[in-house]
């Protein structure tokens, strides 16, 4: 496990505030950190205080449970419908749309000031039985039918649309998942975006999927190589959906900022879009923070939303995979991701890892810039630190440091516990992020 403690470089209300306390401490010949944050007492306030959201999924069937309107209007700002927007709801017969309870969604949500997450527009998965029974080309008229006229009825109420959802397979070989819909042509996705920007164009466009939080995995990078190739080609994509459905067979990744950050350097948003983690006590709200802290460390990483709202309306609710307990009380798992929101936590040493290290912006030129690091919790350690985009290291100083792009690792030398590094810009001027383990 690792902790990563980093300035956020989306935190709009103090990045101005931020740049003339670094000006003013430069002159002295300081640095600055910038990790201070005013503190929210919701999960949307404190979202909101770094330019993000916090969502949840909610059910047609549950809005009429005053426990849970009142807990989700209180603490969400963004709702995706759980099942509402799903081809089987929304086109049960062939060009016989329904749209009564997505409606009753959109519009519990807009009537108390939220912003509206579609899904899905194309799947392999609860299509309903005409489309099951469908193949060829006239499957693929018929998906692109779904996806103009779902689209287009909810066109300007949708912040970004699950446009494809769980195209890949599990597993080692990276490949597309058979299905009807891969079958009428691997352009399948792109047709289905291209459908979707034209029938809403102010809607962000992501691809979703699960089991795509680990970078090690091919499914992994089979999805990182379909996001590539779309912005190479300008195919229109906006977002990357990372399901994260986590639980004991199936852990928060250790790497998982790596796979945010790698996915966001591609020039897409990254969404975290049905957060649940099986478990209990502190345990889960250990993992709770480590996603929260993982995505806070990503500028665009730019929301989090939550797969259900207690525990007992999860689709799998035996696992207590959520923040609020039956009875609509908050768990540790709530604390803790409030509190990760609030600004990374108590800045204690992750017991997990032995050590903590915070990343501060200090001297800037027009090519380069440097980072002060500060490590605290061990006098042993290795920070692991990842530049962003092209940026490469001109320099360092009062540590070992290999790597001169993508991942640097840094040792001790004897000069304690601060150290620093100058990154030359390349086009980018993100700054890194950072984690510390005790080796
Ligand atoms: O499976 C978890 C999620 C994985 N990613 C895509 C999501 O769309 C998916 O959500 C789940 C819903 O949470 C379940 O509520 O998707 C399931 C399948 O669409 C949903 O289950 C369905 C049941 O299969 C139906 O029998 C049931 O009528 O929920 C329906 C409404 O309760």
């Amino acid at each position: 496990m690792t902790r990563t403690l980093t300035p956020s470089p989306s935190r709009r209300g103090l990045r101005a505030i931020s740049l003339a306390t670094l000006t003013a401490v430069v002159l002295a010949g300081g640095v600055a950190a910038t990790t201070a944050q005013a503190a929210g007492s919701t999960l949307q306030a404190a979202a909101a205080e770094s330019g993000r959201y916090f969502g949840t999924a909610i059910a047609a069937g549950r809005l009429n449970d005053s426990v849970y309107t009142t807990i989700a209007n209180r603490e969400f700002n963004m709702i995706t419908a759980e099942n509402e927007m799903k081809i089987d709801a929304t086109e049960p017969n062939q060009n016989q749309f329904n749209y009564t309870n997505g409606d009753r969604i959109v519009s519990w949500a807009r009537s108390n000031g939220k912003q509206v997450r579609g899904h899905t527009l194309a799947w392999h998965s609860q299509q309903p039985g005409w489309m099951q029974n469908m193949s060829g080309s006239a499957l693929r008229n018929a998906m692109l039918n779904h996806v103009t006229q779902v689209a287009t009825h909810y066109r300007g109420q949708i912040h970004s649309w699950d446009v494809v959802n769980e195209a890949f397979q599990d597993g080692s070989s990276g490949a597309r998942r058979d299905s009807n819909l891969q079958r009428t042509g691997n352009d399948w996705i792109e047709a289905a975006f291209r459908a979707a920007r034209a029938a809403d164009p102010n809607a962000k466009l992501c691809y979703n999927d699960y089991n795509t939080d680990d970078w090690s995995h091919a499914k992994t990078q089979a999805v990182y190589n379909l996001v590539r190739d779309f912005k190479a080609r300008g195919v229109p994509i906006d977002c990357v959906g990372l399901q994260s459905h986590f639980n004991a067979q199936s852990p928060v990744p250790s790497n998982y900022q790596t796979t945010i950050s790698s996915f966001a350097a591609l020039g897409v948003d990254v969404q975290i879009t049905e957060l649940d983690i099986e478990g209990s006590g502190t345990a889960q709200a250990d993992n709770y923070r480590r996603v929260v802290q993982a995505c806070l460390a990503v500028s665009r990483c730019t929301g989090i939303s939550v797969w259900g709202v207690r525990d007992t309306d999860s689709w799998r609710a035996s696992g207590t995979p959520l923040l609020f307990d039956g009875s609509g009380n908050k768990k540790a798992a709530y604390t803790s991701t409030l509190n990760a929101l609030n600004g990374g936590g108590t800045g204690n040493p992750d017991p997990g890892t032995g050590c903590t290290v915070t990343v501060s912006r200090a001297n800037e030129w027009s090519d380069r810039f440097n980072v002060s690091l500060a490590v605290s919790g061990s006098s042993t350690w290795r920070v692991s630190i990842q530049t962003q985009g092209g940026q490469t290291l001109q320099n360092s100083w009062n540590a070992t440091v290999s790597g001169t792009s993508g991942t640097l690792t840094a040792t001790p030398n004897g000069s304690g516990n601060n150290f620093g590094i100058t990154l030359y810009k390349n086009g980018n001027n993100n700054n890194p992020t950072a984690t510390c383990t005790v080796p």
